[in-house]
């Protein structure tokens, strides 16, 4: 939803409050959720340009929330690293409760800087905040009307996550059915290999346009990155200074032409991130027109890049995992 006037707020604050009933708000929470988007819908009209703010649900083992994404093109603020970094807050933090996030059932991040502009995600929660994912995306539709044919899955592993990246031949419904098809199919077979996983799916895809799809599989154990792709897509591992190695994806389009499937494995270090995007996003950006961007929260880092990079010509789509410390 973009934040291009005052009535816009009243909008996401309703939209949040819908979703929070849907997935089991008490009255509380919701008062709560409703707070947080009016603060951040309020601050980007006032103080910010060309701000959106995406509004959906997200999903524990045991519990359903709501996570708010606002995100804006300056000015930015020079001293938020230092006020607030991943503060997933306690019932036991001091201080009066001013702030609306400073609760238990809530986690937040915030990334600003001068020149680049803010983004600052939130998620409201039932009961205690789970701790955040590894992994997170965000996608946006060439227009507001039609279906997004970009998508991503991310999968919770015994030792890390495991992640796909979807972007459908084309746009509209028939690329959206084409990225649908491969995240389910790929949320139905788990356990297998990357290159495995794309055999499969070229199989299923075969009675859809096709899609450009890539798969990783981060080990945190090992910290290894395992991964193949297939189609025009752009992943890369961003080190903590701003060095971006990237990883090729084969030529090929999942469900038409698929060549023998090579699988990669990439070394990471903690507070390394991986990024895959499509190419409704500039391969150009440069991270280090994003300075501190990627010590923050996966969502945060996609939000972001999706904001700042995406070309408007085609379905954008960003996922990024962060390597935990
Ligand atoms: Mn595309």
């Amino acid at each position: 939803m973009n934040l291009d006037h005052r009535a816009t707020v009243g909008r996401a604050r309703r939209t949040a409050e819908h979703l929070g009933h849907l997935v089991g708000l008490q009255p509380h929470r919701l008062a709560q959720l409703a707070m947080v988007v009016t603060q951040a819908a309020t601050n980007v009209i006032k103080h910010a340009i060309d701000g959106a703010i995406l509004i959906r649900p997200v999903r524990a083992a045991r519990q359903g929330g709501v996570e708010v994404i606002a995100t804006d093109r300056g000015p930015g603020i020079a001293d938020a690293q230092a006020a607030v970094r991943d503060c997933r807050l306690t019932a036991a933090t001091p201080g009066p409760l001013i702030d609306p996030l400073t609760w238990e059932a809530a986690w937040r991040d915030r990334y600003s800087h001068p020149g680049v502009g803010t983004t600052l995600a939130a998620q409201i929660w039932p009961d205690i905040a789970p701790r955040p994912h590894l992994a997170s995306g965000t996608t946006r539709p060439l227009t507001a009307h039609l279906p997004c044919g970009d998508g991503y899955a991310v999968q919770t592993t015994a030792r890390g996550v495991r992640v796909l990246l979807a972007d459908g031949l084309g746009h509209g419904p028939l690329a959206a059915r084409a990225t649908t098809s491969a995240i389910e199919t790929f949320n139905r077979i788990p356990a297998t290999s990357p290159a495995d996983a794309l055999t499969i799916l070229h199989q299923v895809l075969r009675d859809t346009r096709g899609a450009a799809v890539a798969i990783a599989e981060l080990d945190t154990t090992t910290l290894l990155i395992r991964f193949a792709g297939v189609g025009n897509l752009t992943c890369a591992t961003i080190s903590p200074t701003g060095t971006r190695r990237p990883l090729r994806c084969q030529p090929g389009i999942v469900g038409r032409h698929l060549p023998t499937v090579h699988e990669q494995y990439t070394p990471v270090t903690a507070g390394d991130v991986f990024i895959m995007h499509s190419d409704g996003v500039t391969a150009r950006w440069d991270p280090l027109h994003f300075p501190g961007l990627f010590a923050h929260a996966p969502q945060l880092i996609a939000a972001t890049l999706l904001h700042h990079a995406s070309t408007r010509r085609d379905d954008a789509s960003v996922l990024s995992i962060r390597v935990p410390a």
